[in-house]
């Protein structure tokens, strides 16, 4: 049976180009959009509804062209494949997301789109940028050369920057359209050498210009086999041999045909015009340029860095006291409001002592998380984030890795599942399966309560909070390195790594995004950690209320938490830890943010105690015993979601089963050093 499909328009273009801007623009979604390149890894469908009418728009992760370099890449370019020889496959539109300051780079793929011979409209995207440069495209000389359906000059920052590209969206689908027929952009001699393998493309059922596309990526790079099936590629590899000693014959060097081919016939296009001026001109430097030459500098950059870092966790401690005040106090008055509406009971004591002390636990660190997400992506939004991945390439390749897995690497510290996502990014199997397993050592927003709790117990003044906060990131980030090195020393997987990273422009970052993304990231980790935290403190409740003694009252050591707590005591005591840290521990294994909350529930139950949380802490344990746990929270593995997302990665439950066996062992025994020498040195 036939199902009655919406028309399917296709976002394509290079990455970092403003695809996902436009695409969150018109179906009012929000997928993430980032200054750098790499952030889609997947494909997204939202729907557009123009002149009462759906349309499917399908955003992809960016290309430099049509050969998949990266499983990111592989995505679109299988798709794009399957357009080739499924016609009913293909998309209605293509709508083709073009950097209007990058012209000379986004045209190179532009020229690979139209010989798809789909229907494009090409939107010139970042024009307010160019415009603020004072440049100027001849856009209409750019439809006229290039064959394109359409091509506007939009602005993806707001809606109304996109109005042209609706217009032509909507008068493309309200026209009789006919398939556009690109021309062939091959001299004579060059031709003849491809002849064999465009004709094994034809034979495929492609058109004559997508058997040409396919035949110069065929020979440009090898890449652009992996995706036929097995047989194809056998007789291709034959083919592109006798292509390639033509070529030689004739002095073309077959590994750059694709750049001179394209390049020389935009040059012929644009003979006498100025749109590619980025690609001719020696320019004068750029701001950019200006700029990269000190945030790039090994050590001044590092010391930027540094300092960067230092900058957002003060602020953190710093600004974060006054609005956590403040929610401890909202938390206090709906405790007392419950407690009086709710009569005295075992209901009462639950709702009060348990869920509500549990769920106090954590929303008073939002504060510090809007923070901490505010400035993350503000560095990711002017374009910084990727200076400071370009900055630890260099000091990675010392190491044996590469700069492709800092960006994965940095989104980590918002939470390890995008970053292991990102890791799609990554062409070599072997450095991005590295990448996957060491990310789960970057501190992620789930340990900032643990570290906070533990810090502002003991220390008071905010210069002390941050350098021991920034401690708790370095050593995650420093252990994630040395973990590299030996798992790459020790895997046996086949490695061909290599890394080119295009830095993105520095942007100037919008106020609104910003905020957007902090309120939304904050809700969503609140909401997610809420749901774990509500369900285990119930059940905490219940472990720690019971058994009551023979007056009715509750002694929390003598519990079913009191006894699971003591059992465990033993194995926990090297490394400092009591029953109550055990308890918290034990909850951590659901998700680590629960560690505050059952610490607040285990106190909140308890009747005598009268303390706010950091008191209670300042008052049984000390700072060795602090550090220690936070050590372990450094590198304990507990994220039930990590693990599945590791799962799905890296379709085995090998990898996960790894990551959990290294990760215990490295908390376990960091923490017992930690704790045994300082014991030893007097700190206990
Ligand atoms: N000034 C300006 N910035 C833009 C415009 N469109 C997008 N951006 C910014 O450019 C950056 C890249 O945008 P994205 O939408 O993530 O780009 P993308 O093409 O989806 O990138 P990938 O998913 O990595 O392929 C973000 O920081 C956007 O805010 C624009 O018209 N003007
Ligand atoms: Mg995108």
């Amino acid at each position: 049976m036939q199902v009655n499909k919406n028309p399917q328009i296709a976002l394509l273009g290079n990455p970092n180009s403003g695809k996902t801007a436009v695409f969150n623009q018109l179906t009012g979604m929000s997928q993430k959009v980032s200054n750098y390149p790499g952030v889609t890894v997947e494909k997204h469908v939202g729907k557009i509804r123009l002149s009462n009418k759906d349309y499917d728009l399908i955003d992809f992760p960016g290309i430099y062209g049509i050969i998949p370099n990266s499983l990111d890449e592989e995505i679109v370019c299988k798709e794009i494949y399957n357009w080739c020889i499924d016609k009913e496959s293909r998309p209605d539109l293509i709508v083709c997301v073009l950097d209007s300051n990058n012209i000379s780079r986004n045209l190179y793929l532009a020229t690979q789109i139209i010989e798809l011979g789909i229907p494009t409209i090409f939107a010139l995207n970042m024009i307010d940028l160019l415009q603020s440069s004072n440049k100027q495209i001849d856009a209409n000389l750019l439809k006229e050369k290039l064959g394109a359906y359409d091509i506007v000059t939009c602005c993806a920052l707001n809606s109304k920057g996109l109005i042209d590209l609706t217009q032509s969206i909507k008068g493309f689908f309200n026209s009789d359209s006919i398939n556009p027929q690109a021309s062939s952009i091959l001299d004579e001699k060059t031709a003849s050498c491809l002849s064999e393998l465009k004709d094994f493309f034809i034979k495929k059922g492609l058109s004559s210009s997508q058997s040409e596309l396919y035949a110069i990526n065929a020979v440009s790079n090898s890449k652009s086999l992996d995706l036929f099936e097995k047989d194809d590629k056998k007789s291709l590899e034959l083919l592109i041999d006798s292509s390639e000693k033509r070529l030689a014959e004739k002095k073309i060097t077959a590994k750059s045909l694709n750049s001179i081919i394209r390049y020389t016939y935009l040059e012929k296009l644009f003979d006498k015009h100025t749109i590619l001026s980025d690609y001719r001109e020696v320019k004068e430097k750029s701001f950019t340029e200006k700029i990269d030459k000190y945030m790039t500098h090994p050590i001044l950059g590092t010391g930027i860095f540094l300092s960067l870092l230092f900058t957002i966790f003060w602020t953190l401690f710093k600004f974060a006291e006054y609005p956590m005040n403040l929610v401890d106090s909202l938390m206090g008055a709906i405790k007392d409001f419950s407690a009086q509406i709710i009569p005295d009971g075992i209901i009462q004591d639950l709702v009060v002592n348990g869920i509500l002390e549990g769920i106090g636990g954590i929303v008073i660190f939002i504060p510090q998380i809007l923070i901490l997400m505010f400035s993350l992506k503000f560095l990711e939004d002017t374009g910084y984030m990727a200076r400071a991945s370009f900055l630890m390439d260099r000091f990675m390749s010392k190491i044996g890795l590469h700069g492709g897995s800092v960006l994965p690497l940095m989104s980590g510290y918002a939470c390890a599942i995008p970053g292991i996502m990102a890791a799609r990014t990554i062409d070599d199997w072997k450095e991005r399966l590295i990448t996957i397993l060491i990310l789960p050592l970057t501190s992620c927003t789930a340990r900032l309560p643990v570290y906070v709790i533990m810090i502002t117990a003991f220390v008071d003044d905010a210069t002390t909070q941050t350098f021991l906060f920034m401690l708790m990131y370095l050593l995650g980030t420093v252990t994630a390195i040395i973990v590299a090195k030996i798992l790459s020393f020790f895997l046996k997987e086949k490695t061909n790594p290599s890394f080119i990273m295009e830095l993105p422009t520095y942007k100037k970052p919008i106020l609104k995004t910003l905020i957007i993304d902090a309120y939304s990231k904050t809700k969503s980790f609140v909401v997610d950690a809420g749901k774990i935290i509500f369900a285990i403190s119930i059940i905490l409740w219940a472990l720690a209320s019971f058994p009551k003694n023979e007056k009715g009252n509750i002694n929390i050591e003598n519990s079913y938490v009191g006894y699971i707590g003591q059992a465990i005591e033993p194995a926990i005591s090297p490394m400092g830890f009591d029953w109550k840290i055990g308890i918290g521990l034990i909850t951590s294994f659901a998700a680590r943010e629960t560690f505050v909350s059952t610490m607040s529930t285990i106190y909140g139950i308890d009747d005598d105690d009268e303390n706010s949380l950091k008191e209670n802490i300042a008052k049984d344990y000390s700072l060795l015993i602090a550090i220690s746990v936070m050590v372990f929270y450094v590198y304990a593995a507990q994220c039930m979601s990590t693990f599945a997302i590791v799962k799905r990665e890296t379709n085995t439950w090998k990898w996960p089963i790894f990551m959990i066996f290294y990760m215990t062992a490295l908390a376990y025994l960091g923490s017992t050093l930690v704790y045994q020498v300082g014991y030893i040195m007097g700190y206990a």
